[in-house]
C-alpha cells in the first residue's frame, strides 16, 4: 500500500475547478500528469457517465512563452475546425462554459482541453522505416491540407521562432553577457556553433530571393507529435499545434529529420551515439513526397537534407543559450540536461555534414 506523501500531489483536486469551466460529459473522476512536453503543463483528464469514461488533454499554456494566448487560440480553433473536416479523428477543442475555448484563472493561467485520440500512441523514438514514412506522410497531408486554411495569415505565436540568424545572434549575446558564467566550460560547444554561422542564412536568403515560400507550417513536428493507430500504425492524428503559424516546410521536414531520422534521443547525455540514420532519412523523404510533393517547389525538394542540418544545428543554438542563460526557457530534468541536449544536436549536425552526399543521393532518388 502507498502512502501519501508530501511530494504526491492530489491532482483531482487541483484540476477539478478549472475542468469544472468546460463542457466535459460525466464526472470528473481521475487527473493525471502527461507527456513529454518542454513548454506546457499537460494532464489527462478521466470522466465518467454512466459508466462510459470518456478522456481528455488538459493543457496549461505557457504563457511566458506563448504571450498572446488568446491569438493563439484563435490559429488552433482555425486549424482544428478546417483539418477535422477532412480527418475525422484530428484533434478538436472542448468548449469551455462560456462559450470560448480557454479559460483564463483567478492566478492569470490559460487552460484549454481538447479530446483525447483514443487507440492511438506516441512514439519518442523511430525503430522501423514503416513509422518514419507514416509520421512524414502525416505532417505532409497536414501541410497539404492547410494550403486552402480560409481567413488569412495565422498569427505568429511565436515571433521569429525558426529565425535561424535570430537564435544564432541570441546565442551570441547570451556568450558575451555570461551571466551565469558557463561559458567557460564549453567553448568547444560555441566554438562549433560559431564555425558554422553561414548555415543560419541560407534558408532565409531564398525566401527572400522568393525561391522559397511561406507557407501554414505546423513547426514542431518531432516525432511524438504525432499519434499512430495502435492497430494500422497510420497516422491517427497530428497534435501540438501550438506554433502552427506561417513558416518553411522545410523548417517541418529538417525537424523530423532531427528527430526521427536520428539514432538518439535528442538529450542522449552520450553524443557519441547520435548519428543519421540513412534508412530512416530516405523513409521520410518518400512519406513526405508522397503527401506533401504536390505542393513542394524545386527548391524545397533540393533542400531536404539540408533542412535537417539547419533544424539540428538551430535546436542545438537554443539548447546551448538555454544552458548558458541558466535552464530558463525548457524543461529540465538534471543539472546540466541542457548543455546533453546541444552537445547530442551539435553531433547530429556534424553527422548530416559527413552524409551530406548520401543524402543528396537519396533525395535525387526519390524526386
Ligand atoms: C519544445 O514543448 P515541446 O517538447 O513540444 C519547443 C520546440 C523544440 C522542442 C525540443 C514552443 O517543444 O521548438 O524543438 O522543445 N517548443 C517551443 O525538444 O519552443
Ligand atoms: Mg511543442
Amino acid at each position: 500500500m502507498s502512502t501519501l506523501t508530501g511530494l504526491e500531489k492530489n491532482w483531482l483536486a487541483e484540476l477539478s475547478p478549472v475542468a469544472a469551466e468546460f463542457s466535459l460529459r460525466g464526472r470528473l473522476r481521475s487527473a493525471q500528469p502527461h507527456g513529454n512536453g518542454h513548454i506546457n503543463a499537460t494532464y489527462i483528464l478521466e470522466c465518467d457517465a454512466a459508466g462510459a469514461p470518456t478522456r481528455y488533454v488538459l493543457q496549461k499554456i505557457n504563457h511566458r512563452i506563448f504571450k498572446n494566448v488568446p491569438a493563439l487560440m484563435a490559429n488552433v480553433q482555425r486549424v482544428t475546425q478546417h483539418v477535422s473536416a477532412k480527418q475525422p479523428r484530428a484533434l478538436a477543442l472542448v468548449p469551455a462554459r462560456d462559450g470560448s475555448f480557454v479559460h483564463r484563472d483567478a492566478a492569470g493561467d490559460w487552460w484549454r482541453i481538447y479530446d483525447y485520440v483514443e487507440r492511438a500512441i506516441t512514439v519518442e523514438r523511430v525503430t522501423t522505416e514503416a513509422q518514419a514514412r507514416e509520421a512524414a506522410r502525416a505532417f505532409g497531408e497536414y501541410q497539404a491540407l492547410l494550403v486552402d486554411l480560409p481567413g488569412g495569415r495565422l498569427n505568429d505565436t511565436i515571433p521569429n521562432f525558426h529565425h535561424t540568424r535570430n537564435r544564432f545572434e541570441t546565442l551570441r549575446r547570451a556568450v558575451n553577457e555570461d551571466t551565469m558564467s558557463r561559458a567557460a566550460g564549453v567553448r568547444a560547444e560555441i566554438d562549433f556553433a560559431y564555425a558554422r554561422e553561414a548555415d543560419t542564412d541560407v534558408l532565409l536568403d531564398l525566401l527572400a530571393r522568393g525561391e522559397l515560400t511561406e507557407r501554414v507550417t505546423h513547426n514542431d513536428t518531432k516525432i511524438n507529435n504525432v499519434m499512430l493507430d495502435d492497430v494500422t500504425g497510420r497516422c491517427a492524428a497530428v497534435i501540438d499545434l501550438d506554433t502552427v503559424m506561417p513558416g518553411l516546410s522545410l523548417y517541418d521536414f529538417g525537424d523530423m529529420v532531427r528527430t526521427a531520422a536520428s539514432s538518439a534521443a535528442e538529450d542522449s547525455p552520450d553524443p557519441s551515439q547520435m548519428h543519421v540514420v540513412l534508412p530512416y532519412f530516405r523513409a521520410l523523404v518518400e512519406g513526405y513526397l508522397e503527401s506533401a510533393g504536390a505542393v513542394l517547389n524545386a527548391t524545397e525538394r533540393a533542400h531536404l537534407g539540408f533542412a535537417g542540418k539547419v533544424l539540428a544545428f538551430e535546436t542545438g543554438l537554443r539548447f546551448l543559450t538555454d544552458h548558458l542563460q541558466g535552464d530558463v526557457y525548457f524543461r529540465i530534468h538534471r543539472p546540466g540536461h541542457n548543455l546533453d541536449r546541444a552537445r547530442t544536436q551539435f553531433a547530429l549536425v556534424k553527422s548530416i555534414e559527413e552524409n551530406t552526399g548520401a543524402m543528396r543521393r537519396i533525395v535525387e532518388d526519390s524526386q
